[in-house]
């Protein structure tokens, strides 16, 4: 088994580090990638303003569940468990007692790769681990590589290689966090990363999440979110657009709607309790149960409460897993966005888009029997309103 160790203050973890870890994962062909974000780091002190550990960690998280290799990247806290200097001869310790079999391959950047022999026990490191420099171009630094490569290869008999990054992104850590207090270094961030630096503050971002734009505004739910999520959270802004030209709504509304309608999609049954409570939402019997139904409800309150969207956005996430008796133009596109989107696929979905552009309301009525259709062969009880808004569509969709 191959892994890959990367290691690094990750401070923010940016589009340079996914790159990396991308091609290394292919061009080393790992089994298996580790991030280790570390907890101090032994050769700089970390500057003023920078995030904490544990909120590196949590970045370093959310990129590597957007790097989108489940199986293979994984993060690991060791180095913030640890007390003191989080020294990579210790941490490959570590790594190479649980995987006594495996070949390690220690990633670095240039400037690290030009300095190893300065770290702490250099000789250590490279008896535990193979060492796999990041160039950025096939020429880049070759003339300081080559002596160096010599050098650790006669002086440690170190396993080394050379990777070049296509189209590596061009910035670093530092300039990042000089700019991001003036609401640049976007473009070098996964946007849940930049969803999560907006919503903790971090690095002198003092974004007013009551007034975001649309851009900020989906990093902001981005993070809040599994990746794999996203494009169905994308599909359905892109879908809830669509339908608001047919139907003659308000883009921005359904848009800004779409965009927060899952972001706590995945909070536990607890958390989603408290949130209710926290807001005064109201909860009948079935709902204090199932999980499902709540995250419309904390969705919405979310929105309204965290990122100041008004009473119609708040409505239609509100409402949007099973809908209600008098439901609004907004409601129902988004409900039925949410259904159609185009990542959606299940039988029956073709006609329904079909029909969601020619009569919304039998759209409507459709989505809402194949629901309880569903949910009745899950054996899973039919929420009161999703029964009620079937209903009154039946008697008024005709
Ligand atoms: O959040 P999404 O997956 O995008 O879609 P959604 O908000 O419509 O949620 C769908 C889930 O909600 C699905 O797992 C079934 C559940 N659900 C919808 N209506 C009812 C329901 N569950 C119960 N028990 N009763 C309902 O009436
Ligand atoms: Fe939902
Ligand atoms: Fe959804």
């Amino acid at each position: 088994m191959k892994i890959g160790i990367y290691g690094g203050t990750f401070n923010p973890p940016h589009l340079g580090h996914m790159a990396a870890a991308k091609t290394a994962a292919q061009v080393l062909g790992l089994d298996k990638l580790i991030l280790i974000p570390a907890a101090e780091p032994p050769h700089k002190q970390l500057p003023e303003g920078s995030a904490s550990p544990e909120q590196r960690l949590e970045m370093v998280r959310l990129m590597a569940d957007n790097l989108n290799m489940p199986g293979v990247v994984q993060v690991s806290d060791v180095e913030l468990r640890r007390q003191g200097k989080s020294y990579t001869s210790d941490t490959l310790t570590v790594i190479k007692a649980f995987y006594p079999e495996a070949e390690l391959w220690l990633l670095m950047g240039t400037d690290m790769f030009l300095t190893l022999q300065n770290w702490h026990k250099p000789e250590r490191i490279m008896e535990l681990a193979g060492i796999c420099a990041f160039g950025r171009t096939e020429q880049d630094g070759e003339e300081l590589f080559a002596p160096q490569r010599k050098f650790l290869q006669e002086k440690y008999n170190a396993r080394l290689t050379t990777i070049t990054l296509p189209g590596l992104v061009d910035i670093s850590s530092t300039q990042l966090r000089e700019v991001l207090d003036d609401g640049q270094g976007e473009e070098y961030l996964c946007p849940a990363v930049y969803g999560y630096i907006l919503m903790n503050g971090l690095y002198g971002t003092k974004a007013d999440l009551k007034h975001l734009d649309l851009p900020e505004l989906r990093a902001c739910s981005y993070s809040m979110v599994r990746a794999k999520r996203i494009p169905h959270i994308r599909g359905t802004e892109e879908e809830a657009v669509r339908l608001a030209k047919r139907w003659d709504v308000d883009e921005t509304l359904v848009r800004r709607a779409a965009i927060l309608h899952d972001c706590t999609k995945y909070l536990e049954l607890d958390e989603q309790l408290a949130l209710c409570k926290k807001y005064g939402v109201e909860l009948d019997e079935l709902e204090q149960r199932a999980v499902k139904l709540l995250h419309s409800k904390t969705g919405a309150c979310i929105a309204k409460h965290v990122f100041g969207e008004d009473e119609q956005v708040y409505q239609a996430i509100f409402w949007h897993t099973t809908g209600k008796v008098g439901m609004s133009m907004a409601e129902k596109v988004i409900y039925l966005a949410d259904y159609i989107e185009p990542t959606r696929d299940f039988d029956g979905v073709e006609p329904l888009r079909k029909l969601a552009y020619e009569d919304i309301d039998k759209a409507l009525l459709m989505g809402m029997e194949m629901t309880i259709e569903e949910m009745k062969q899950r054996g899973n009880p039919i929420h009161r309103n999703t029964q009620a808004a079937r209903d009154w569509l039946c008697s008024h969709a005709n």
